[in-house]
């Protein structure tokens, strides 16, 4: 399985300090301080499902996410947005063939679950996009139990542009923090579906599994074949970022290895003088944390991955 990782990033006056995104249906990337996390301008082929660029924005109280359809008809069609909350193995929706384990609106989706970041969905956020009214007639905010899904309709706040010749054209929502359970670092992808038991025919960021029309393997239908998601963004969110500003480690050289003193999650990376990198980690650090990793005795450089400071120590 391939993953790759799109990183975002963030600039705090890039995305936290501009104008806040009004929810219209009217993407203004220079006036609401939309941050573009991934875009395709190619044809996907299908006229009525067809992702542009996904867009992003981060208040101290909500996700802001918006789409960019270069869609030129009005089809049934689902848009899906899956945020991964947590990064940990085995946390959140994955899927299953064999079971008939599906997402929640019960698409053919898989996500990778896999090294670094483990992307599984803790929350997918689905669109209905009728033809017959040329509008969204259903929403939810489906959040990940462990076992199945809840639905809620309620705390999406969205708008959207588009009508019966071009199908929709934009879509902005906003999701309060709280409801994501205040995440210091997302992964978000999107997508567009058809109807009851499909799968993905466009995905942003582009998913190796989801084909163009031109590139498709003529014995692959992509409406109804199964998809693995394995393309994500990763976006620090400003509950990471200010734990970045306000931390305050204490690093102290250990017999083959370091202890740290502080509060928090602390990502390191230690390499050898001349830039080889050793290891890296990450450790939930209460008070004080001793690691212990076998060095042999010499000179390190430890740079505290967040932090972005970089150290020598001495490894007795
Ligand atoms: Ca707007
Ligand atoms: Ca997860
Ligand atoms: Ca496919
Ligand atoms: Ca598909």
């Amino acid at each position: 399985m391939r993953l790759v990782k799109c990183l975002v990033v963030v600039g705090i006056a890039g995305g936290l300090l501009s104008a806040t995104p009004t929810i219209d249906g009217t993407i203004n990337p220079a006036s609401e301080g939309w941050q573009v996390a991934s875009y395709n301008p190619n044809a996907s082929g299908y006229a009525g499902a067809d992702l542009d660029t996904l867009y992003y924005y981060m208040s101290s109280d909500s996700l802001y996410l918006a789409i960019k359809t270069q869609n030129s008809a009005s089809w049934d069609v689902a848009y899906g947005f899956g945020i991964d909350v947590n990064q940990e193995q085995d946390n959140g929706y994955v899927g299953n063939a064999s079971t008939g384990t599906w997402d929640a609106w019960g698409r053919h989706l898989i996500f990778p679950n896999a090294s670094p970041d483990y992307y599984a969905p803790d929350y997918e956020v689905y669109f209905w996009w009728e033809d017959d009214n040329d509008a969204i007639t259903s929403v939810n905010l489906c959040t990940w139990t462990g076992s199945g899904w809840n639905f809620n309709s309620t705390d999406v706040t969205y708008a959207t542009s588009g009508d019966g010749n071009t199908g929709l054209i934009s879509l902005e929502f906003r999701i309060s923090w709280s409801m994501l359970g205040s995440p210091e670092r997302i992964l978000v992808s999107t997508w567009i579906a058809g109807g009851d038991n499909s799968s993905a025919v466009d995905a942003l960021p582009q998913a190796v599994s989801v084909t163009r029309v031109g590139d498709s393997d003529p014995t692959v239908t992509e409406w109804t074949d199964v998809d693995t998601l394995d393309q994500y963004v990763s976006i620090t969110t400003p509950l990471g970022i200010s734990e970045v500003s306000i931390r305050n480690f204490d690093i102290l050289p250990a017999v083959g290895g370091f202890v740290i003193k502080g509060e928090g999650v602390f990502d390191y990376v230690i390499y050898t003088v001349d830039g080889r990198e050793i290891t890296r980690g990450s450790v939930r650090v209460s008070g004080e944390k001793k690691i212990s990793l076998g060095l042999t005795p010499g000179l390190y450089i430890f740079k505290e991955k967040r932090g972005g400071h970089l150290r020598f120590i001495v490894i007795r």
